[in-house]
């Protein structure tokens, strides 16, 4: 396999997909070599069956607001790999959502739920719908026509969606209440359920948490303690508020937060009150993150992203692309030491050679993101069983799966000169485990 040559290929087949070809292209420069030494792989045309999803089902999803207009947008789901178990992957709900994103999504997933350690295979779904501004009764009517569609392609052992951008308690009871009312059947068709129907403690917070987590790893590798660092924190949605939360139950001084519109800059920090303000703000209120800047007195930059702010770590975790290469430049100008990916994707391919060029900590969100998903995979265990689990427990082996990822990178992604290439450890160790299980169930 010719990396170069099967995107061109690749790109020729999708075109005006950039999103998945901006994936694939990240993912396939890192595994040329390996796939290489496994010449069966080719025989089996392993990397045409890897790169292309199962299936997509797209379909139209009707809905009337609260003039009494009828409204449409686009549903879709990506089932992208179900190798080593049920394909699982969240839903958007985000006006910039295209079956271009999705593929990148749910190629994406595919590779992160392989490092979890937990079976699950790799899909994503959304729509176009844009929740800003919709009434909860508009969420709600949006949110149960989705499902009038999907539910015929999801199930416990067939795949299970979660949230994602624009999708989360809320919309989750919304369509786990739809899915029941069509099917007649109580199961664990959706994670990141409500508390009182078979979700699980710490599903919310995971993502945020399980990234610290993997921060803290790769300080250590270097002797550096968490303790007392600036951080620079984008978005303001589910991944960054616990984010925030874990740096400063371990010392850390997150300094901003960012949404669509802007970001803010607190240079005191944002402190335990300061984040209930933002979590109400944004979950119950759902405002915008300016109202933060004037309730405390702080700067807030319109249409900017914070990347330009002098701190000691970035964690990126509002959408794709948010760190092109002169944000990255500033980054690096400013000292920072370590970016780890709260989001997919945050960071463009230009950045991220920059920041492997400047040989900083950086960790692609596969890594480091995977901690929601892999407490999605420890509510679908809670389910089977019908139990559910401590706080402490499920942290206790949210904690264990992201020392077992950071491991995994080191062993795949560690350089002849020292440096951990966590691109390559992720890549290289997520693929070797899907690749294998293929390979075993023939051709298919
Ligand atoms: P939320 O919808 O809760 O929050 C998203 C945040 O990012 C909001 O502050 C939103 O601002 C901002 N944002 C979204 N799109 C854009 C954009 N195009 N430009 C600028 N800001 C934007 O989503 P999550 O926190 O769940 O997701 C954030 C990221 O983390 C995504 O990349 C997601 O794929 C990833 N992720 C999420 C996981 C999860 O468990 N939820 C798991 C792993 C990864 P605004 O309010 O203005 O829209
Ligand atoms: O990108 C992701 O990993 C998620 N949005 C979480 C998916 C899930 O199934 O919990």
């Amino acid at each position: 396999m010719n990396a170069l040559e099967t995107v061109e290929r690749l790109k020729q087949r999708f075109p005006n997909e950039p999103e998945y070809i901006q994936a694939v292209s990240q993912v396939l420069g890192t595994i040329e070599d390996e796939y290489n030494r496994h010449p069966e792989f080719e025989q089996a045309n392993l990397i045409d069956r890897l790169c292309i999803p199962d299936r997509i089902i797209s379909f139209r999803v009707t809905w009337v607001d609260d003039k009494g207009k009828v409204q449409t947008n686009m549903g879709y789901r990506v089932q992208h790999n179900n190798a080593i178990g049920p394909y699982k992957g969240g839903i958007r709900f985000h006006a910039s959502v295209t079956p271009s994103v999705l593929k990148f999504l749910a190629f994406e997933q595919t590779f992160k739920n392989a490092l979890t350690t937990l079976p699950m295979g790799g899909a994503k779904g959304g729509s176009d719908f844009n929740p800003h501004g919709k009434s909860d009764a508009e969420v709600m009517r949006f949110c149960q026509a989705f499902m009038n569609e999907l539910y015929r392609h999801i199930g416990p052992d067939e795949d299970v969606p979660a949230g994602d951008i624009g999708v989360g308690g809320r919309e989750v009871g919304y369509m786990f209440g739809q899915y029941k009312k069509l099917t007649h059947q109580f199961v664990g068709v959706l994670t990141g359920k409500g508390l009182q129907f078979g979700g699980s403690l710490i599903r919310p917070e995971a993502t945020g948490y399980g990234n610290v987590y993997f921060l803290e790893s790769m300080l250590q590798t270097r002797g550096i303690e968490l303790k007392g660092k600036r951080v620079l924190v984008s978005g303001s949605g589910n991944v960054a508020q616990y984010t925030v939360e874990k740096l400063i139950e371990l010392g850390a001084v997150p300094v901003t937060l960012s949404d669509s519109d802007g970001y803010i800059y607190d240079p005191d920090g944002i402190d335990a009150d300061k984040l209930a303000f933002v979590m109400e703000l944004k979950n119950e209120k759902r405002g915008r993150i300016k109202e933060y800047a004037e309730k405390y007195g702080v700067k807030y930059v319109a249409g900017a992203r914070p990347w330009g702010e002098k701190a000691d770590i970035a964690l990126p975790s509002a959408t794709q692309d948010e760190i092109e290469e002169a944000d990255a430049r500033s980054l690096v100008a400013n000292g920072v030491i370590a970016v780890s990916e709260g989001a997919n994707m945050p960071s463009t391919p230009e950045a991220i050679e920059i920041f492997q060029q400047a040989k900083l900590l950086y960790a692609p969100g596969k890594a480091a993101n995977a901690g929601g998903v892999a407490v999605s995979g420890l509510e679908m265990s809670q389910n089977s069983e019908r139990l559910s689990w401590t706080r402490e427990q499920v942290d206790e082996r949210l904690k264990m799966i992201m020392s077992d990822i950071h491991q995994n990178c080191v062993k795949y992604g560690t350089q002849p000169d020292g440096y951990i290439n966590y691109v390559r450890g992720a890549n290289v160790a997520g693929f070797l485990k899907v690749a294998k299980a293929m390979m075993a169930q023939g051709i298919v």
